[in-house]
């Protein structure tokens, strides 16, 4: 507020209680997370991975834009969870899903699928460029490590890898992917079959 000099005499402000809707907005925000998301790994839970395959079906008919997926399953994982406690095989399971997001591609996706398995969804790749993909993490994994009581733990994975067929579902590709990932466990653990 001014006077008829232009100066300044007062102020007005204006504020409206928007409680109720911030709220509600948050309260949303949070059970779409739950919804879609894995709380102990951080990752999209396997709600989400459904539907993010759908979405890839999608722009594969339409746009022609090829995706594959990686089936991974820590190796061993039982043992260690014998050894340790099972408060410290959580531990390595974030570590291990840390590794995936912190190698994600931006329009990728790593998903919790169940137990220790994950579902990596990669976008617009051919088999070579997937197995290469695969076998970077899977190498990166090998070679890291973390700390409990001053023990360095090292886990590795097993990786089933394939390319979406014209004629597959969620089923039958998650399917192969599983079967490839079977393959790896008998081959010796710690490797990438690709088919
Ligand atoms: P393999 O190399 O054949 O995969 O051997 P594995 O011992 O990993 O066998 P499998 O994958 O069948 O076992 C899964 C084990 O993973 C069982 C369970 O003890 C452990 N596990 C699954 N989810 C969790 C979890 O959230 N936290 C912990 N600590 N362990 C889990
Ligand atoms: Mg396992």
């Amino acid at each position: 507020m001014t006077d008829s000099d232009d100066n300044i005499i007062g102020r007005i402000e204006l504020f409206i209680d928007i409680s109720n809707q911030a709220a509600n907005e948050m309260r949303i925000k949070g059970l779409e997370k739950l919804a879609l998301l894995d709380y102990p790994t951080q990752l999209a839970n396997r709600n989400y991975i459904e539907r993010e395959i759908q979405s890839r079906f999608e722009e594969e008919k339409r746009l022609n834009v090829p995706f594959g997926i990686l089936f991974i399953d820590i190796d061993h994982f039982k043992k260690f969870n014998d050894t340790y406690d099972h408060d410290v095989g959580d531990d390595v399971l974030k570590f291990v899903a840390d590794t995936f997001v912190a190698k994600t591609r931006p329009y990728d996706l790593y998903g919790r699928w169940g137990g220790e398995g994950v579902i990596g969804i990669i976008r617009n790749i051919k088999d070579k460029d997937l197995e290469m993909l695969g076998n970077r993490v899977r190498s990166l994994i090998e070679n890291s490590y973390i700390i409990h009581e001053n023990e360095k733990l090292y886990v590795t994975i097993s990786i089933g890898a394939t390319l979406v067929d014209a004629d597959d579902s969620i089923d039958s590709l998650i399917q192969r992917a599983d079967t490839l990932l079977y393959q790896s466990k008998k081959m010796g653990r710690n490797c990438l079959t690709i088919g």
